[in-house]
């Protein structure tokens, strides 16, 4: 396996052996690694591999010959290797399929050093299409999938690395900052996002909520793609200006749940119907770039599995203060976050109306607080900071100069370094507490992220307010990862069950899992009366939120033993694929509140499609044993556990070895692999190479790179036009040859998308970067004039 991945493309720290202690202290942070890139987004694939997506930028981590946005983190070894991500997929969304797989939805144009305009420019999108550079391609529109794979499996196979081509397979409409959520079905709804992005998603004064001249996506679409042009959802025009990155869950009638702005509302995305719920008390704006903590509470047999969302933190900023696509219009950095929490039933079973309850305020105020489900059906809030908000700019309506900006390019201040807990059984006035957690000395804020991992440690990683790498600067790009040991690691033992299954049904027959007496303590038939066998969800993160994260809890009883064995009677998960979407998901067994080791395990078929269900599981009743029977496992307290153990972070075997050093202090070996023998015979998917750029210098043109840049010829009438320019990488003998799917007719891009999607023609807005508006997109005659970059204002530094 080392073998192989050692063919694949190794990045090595230059302190090739690094000694850290794994701490698994409860409430204490143990070094998790240094991720490569910067840790935006992440998720983890199966119980072995993190994801790790970042914008395109300069990291020192090099791929093929370019900066790396992409890694993947090993839980085991807390290796990372850096993967090859072809286009910019800064800001997208994410979700995963049915079958285990994971897709990240759009992101931004191609963009060169500094954020500036890829070297390229696409005039019709308005943006970079490519960057010489960083060698990024448009991610506008990509769909890009992976198939989580395992150390045993080969890394060189195609199949184990991101398909980014979004000539092959793309949306109909560019997003940024657009939502995905799962469907009962296992496909995905994507919703919303700007076209090319601002600091928020309208202009100053708002006088065309619905396009905002080209930037505003007040749309969704699905994948898989459905023969239907995106519609309008007129929610997202509503709430314009706050509308990226809506809150959406799926609820059990079928109907979306969405929170964007001060609204909230109940869709029906088949009819494109919607039900107004009551708007955000307090006028406090939950979604980026205010970024409250959000999740849906844990279904339970006690609430019959019908959704809570809790909505903690974010910003009361007045309507002004927001600002527009340029930058906010108010020092943010000192506007304190907010502390209210809010939650609410969508759809009660007693027929009541639903309404917004006020719940404990958190402990401190946050924005880009994100909230975790422990497999304890607590809620972890990690991350944020107290005033301002997400986002970065390099100047403010009222700090015109960048030299004047407290925090540099942040809009954040206050990072909080200490987690806190939520207990939504616990009563009302207690239900937050950070007793027993240290607090971290990393900075999280813009572009942080967290996610459950299969021992029900947390880890937490990214943070990133800066357009391009700043290692300097007071909250840096930041490549540090940490693993949060939540307060059951205190646990002398854990739960040890047998013959926990890999697969779950929507109803059906029960199934029983065995836990030894030797792994937990006290009476054997209070444990067992004390465990939960919860369903764990992590979801995609990015942005203080994790899309798709859902946890439940299944029903079961119990057979307690003399000798002191549990057997535990467990149902399947409801027969009802809206309660829990169909997919991948982490299987725990709790016992008097500590967390077994997760079971990675698929719910449902495994297939985008109905669900198969069958009748509820009835369940064995309860038996117990003689009160004498106990287990033998350890009470002790983990304090001393701490363990040392040594590293190493990567490894060379064979290839070119580049060395940069970097910073003085830390450098990257990049191996390339020269796999020229492989280079790949066209593949009946690839267009002509024509070597006659229609752009500007600093194309790239054949011949630039080893690694083949070539480009369409874009007056080819007889090519399928494909969205942006569609220039990319002949990179690897991979890398026009799509996934393997499970069902041949399902409609996988071949349909190429059509710019002009919704009949009308839309006038482009000039960005190349979330806070830095270009005004209206004129072409300039000569396309080797292209700038680089504008200077919109003066003293902005882009
Ligand atoms: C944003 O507001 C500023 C200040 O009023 C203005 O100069 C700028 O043109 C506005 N930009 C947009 C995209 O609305
Ligand atoms: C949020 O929604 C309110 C109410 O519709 C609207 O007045 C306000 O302008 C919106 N805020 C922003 C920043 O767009
Ligand atoms: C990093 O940020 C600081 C200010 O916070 C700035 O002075 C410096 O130029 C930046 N460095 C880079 C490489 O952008
Ligand atoms: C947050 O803002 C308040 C003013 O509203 C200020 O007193 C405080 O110092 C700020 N905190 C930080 C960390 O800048
Ligand atoms: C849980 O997983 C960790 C590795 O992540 C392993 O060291 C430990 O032994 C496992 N515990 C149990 C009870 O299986
Ligand atoms: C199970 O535990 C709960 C408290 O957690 C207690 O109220 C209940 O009586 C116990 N049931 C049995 C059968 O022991
Ligand atoms: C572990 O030790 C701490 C104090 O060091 C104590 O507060 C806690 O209750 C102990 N936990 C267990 C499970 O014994
Ligand atoms: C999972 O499904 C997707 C979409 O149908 C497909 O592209 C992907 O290859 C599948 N993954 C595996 C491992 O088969
Ligand atoms: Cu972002």
């Amino acid at each position: 396996m080392l073998r192989q991945l050692s063919l694949s493309f190794i990045a090595l720290w230059l302190a090739s052996t690094a000694t850290y202690t794994v701490g698994q202290k409860a409430g204490s942070f143990a070094d998790g690694g240094n991720t490569l890139v910067s840790a935006m987004m992440m998720f983890m694939g199966n119980e072995e591999k993190m994801y790790i997506l970042d914008k395109a930028e300069g990291n020192a981590a090099q791929v093929k010959g370019h900066p790396a946005w992409g890694s993947v983190w090993d839980f085991n070894t807390h290796q990372v290797e850096v993967m090859d991500v072809r286009t910019n997929v800064f800001c997208s969304s994410g979700m995963h399929l049915p079958n285990g797989s994971y897709i990240t939805l759009g992101g931004n144009g191609a963009v060169g050093i500094g954020g500036n305009i890829g070297s390229q420019f696409d005039p019709t999108q308005g943006t970079g299409a490519w960057d010489s550079v960083y060698q990024d391609f448009d991610g506008g529109r990509s769909i890009r999938v992976l198939n989580p794979c395992r150390s045993g499996d080969n890394f060189n196979d195609p199949s184990c690395q991101w398909f980014d081509d979004p000539t092959v397979l793309a949306m109909q409409s560019r997003r940024w900052y657009s939502t995905a959520e799962a469907l009962q079905d296992g496909s995905v709804i994507i919703i919303g996002g700007f076209a090319n992005g601002g600091y928020i998603n309208r202009n100053y004064p708002n006088v065309d909520p619905q396009f905002e001249g080209g930037a505003a996506v007040c749309t969704y679409e699905f994948f898989p793609e459905k023969p239907q042009t995106p519609q309008t959802f007129n929610f997202l025009v509503q709430t314009s200006g706050l509308n990226a990155y809506p809150h959406t869950f799926l609820m059990p009638s079928g109907k979306l749940f969405v929170q964007a702005n001060v609204s909230t509302v109940l869709w029906d995305a088949n009819a494109n119907i919607e039900t107004p719920l009551p708007p955000m008390p307090g006028n406090v704006v939950r979604v980026y770039p205010a970024s409250g903590a959000v999740a849906m509470l844990p279904l339970t047999p006690d609430n019959q599995y019908n959704p809570t969302i809790i909505f903690c933190g974010g910003s009361d900023m007045p309507d002004y203060n927001w600002g527009n696509y340029s930058w906010p219009f108010i020092d943010t950095w000192d506007y304190p976050a907010s502390k209210d929490c809010q939650r609410i039933t969508p759809e009660p079973t007693d027929g009541s109306t639903p309404a917004y309850e006020q719940d404990d305020d958190m402990l401190e105020g946050r924005t880009m607080g994100q909230f975790i489900i422990l497999p304890d059906l607590t809620l972890l809030v990690v991350n944020g900071g107290l005033n301002g908000t997400a986002g970065y700019s390099q100047m403010t309506l009222t700090t015109p100069t960048f030299d004047q900006m407290p925090f540099g390019e942040s809009l954040a201040s206050g990072p909080v370094g200490q987690p806190a807990i939520y207990n939504p059984k616990a009563p009302k006035g207690s239900r937050w507490s950070n007793a027993g957690f240290d607090t971290s000395q990393i900075a999280r804020l813009y572009h942080s992220s967290a996610m459950l991992l299969p021992d029900a440690s947390v880890l937490i990683a990214g943070s990133n307010p800066n357009i391009d790498v700043n290692t300097s600067t007071v909250f840096p790009t930041q490549y540090q990862a940490e693993i949060l040991y939540p307060l059951y690691f205190s646990a002398g033992n854990r739960p040890a069950p047998t013959g926990m299954p890999s697969k779950l049904t929507y109803g059906g027959n029960p199934f029983d899992i065995t836990i030894p007496s030797s792994s937990y303590s006290g009476s054997s038939n209070d444990a067992a009366n004390n465990t939960m066998i919860t369903l764990i969800r992590g979801g995609f993160t990015t942005h203080a939120m994790n899309m798709g994260q859902r946890a439940m809890q299944l029903r079961n009883t119990y057979t307690v033993q003399s000798d002191g064995t549990i057997v535990l009677h467990v149902a399947q998960p409801p027969p009802n694929p809206y309660i829990f979407q169909p997919g991948p998901a982490f299987l725990y067994v709790v016992i008097n509140g500590i967390p077994s080791n997760g079971t990675y395990v698929i719910l449902g078929n495994g297939q985008i499609g109905p669900q198969p269900t069958a009748a509820d599981s009835t369940l064995p009743d309860s038996i117990k044993a003689d009160a004498s029977a106990s287990g033998s496992g350890q009470e002790s307290n983990s304090s001393t556990s701490a363990t040392s153990k040594t590293v190493i972070i990567g490894a060379v075997v064979g290839g070119i070895v580049l060395i940069g050093l970097i910073g003085g202090l830390i450098g990257f070996f990049v191996v390339r692999r020269k796999r020229a023998s492989q280079r790949k015979q066209p593949s009946n998917l690839e267009f002509a190479m024509n070597n006659s750029s229609r752009f500007g210098p600093g194309a790239g043109a054949g011949g630039a790179d080893n690694d083949g840049i070539y480009q369409r010829d874009m007056s080819n009438a007889g090519y399928p036009r494909g969205h942006g320019t569609g220039l990319m990488r002949d990179s690897d003998s991979s890398a026009f040859l799509p996934l393997k799917h499970e069902n041949p007719s399902m409609a996988w891009g071949e349909t190429p998308p059509n710019l002009n999607y919704d009949g009308r023609v839309s006038t482009p807005s000039f960005r190349d970067s979330e806070d830095t508006y270009r005004g209206p997109y004129v072409p300039p005659d000569d396309p080797s004039k292209q700038p680089r970059s504008y200077s919109p204002a003066p003293n902005h530094r882009f």
